[in-house]
């Protein structure tokens, strides 16, 4: 079988790391974790040797018999897992349903910039007083509309029922609420905590709590 090789930043920080991880977790597909400590003199030099990527981290590669793949971007890394895994749940199977998981996974990846740049994650800290930052409460009551409707929908305990992609692009974000003490409402901090209390999520985290690296929020 072909054994992929995931390089990600900080467990700490990097959310985008998070989501490549969580998604290769969930496939079940055979990986390894390389790290690279962001916001360092080194840092773009060592993402420079693990693949021809961008400088950004999540990058997932495969060497080998099955062909060499570089794949740079945690949604693409996402799908390529669920293409290669079917059977672990990444996307719902129903079409309708697949649609509009697909559509809070992109509202994520490609929105809630207050939110990301204002509250950067940082799953072992914990830090107060940024919600009023400029269009932070606004990204905030966001995500909290389309947690309730998907709650709403399809049931819980996650997004579209099971533990799936939807779920890990907001991992990070649920994250963050814990971190920056964001008031969740009663009827959505379930959704919060089965987020962060899901194995996937705290084996990140307890990976986190033992990394030695220290970045300054400003
Ligand atoms: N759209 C990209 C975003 C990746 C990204 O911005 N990663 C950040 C860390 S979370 C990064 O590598 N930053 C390093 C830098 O900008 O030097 C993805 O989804 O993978």
């Amino acid at each position: 079988m072909d054994r992929y090789r995931l390089l990600i930043g900080n467990r700490n920080h990097s959310s985008w790391s998070l989501r490549g991880w969580l998604a290769m977790r969930l496939s079940g597909l055979p990986f390894e974790v390389e790290v690279v400590p962001l916001f360092r003199d080194d840092t773009a030099a060592r993402m420079a040797a693990f693949s021809d990527a961008p400088a950004r981290v999540p990058v997932l590669r495969r060497d080998g018999p099955g062909g060499d793949l570089v794949v740079w971007d945690s949604l693409a890394i996402l799908e390529h897992a669920a293409e290669r895994a079917p059977e672990a749940g990444l996307w719902p199977t129903d079409p309708d349903l697949r649609a509009e998981a697909r559509a809070v996974v992109a509202e994520m990846h490609s929105g809630f910039t207050a939110l990301r740049t204002h509250m950067p994650m940082a799953i072992r800290e914990r830090i107060d007083g940024r919600q009023g930052r400029p269009g932070v409460q606004a990204d905030i009551d966001r995500v909290f509309a389309l947690w309730r409707r998907c709650l709403a929908r399809h049931g819980g305990p996650f997004l579209f029922g099971d533990w799936s992609a939807a779920d890990i692009f907001f991992a990070p974000v649920a994250a963050r609420f814990r971190s920056y003490l964001v008031l969740v409402p009663e009827d959505l901090a379930p959704y919060t905590e089965a987020v962060v209390a899901h194995p996937h999520v705290r084996e990140w985290e307890a990976e986190a709590v033992r990394e030695p690296w220290v970045v300054e929020i400003e």
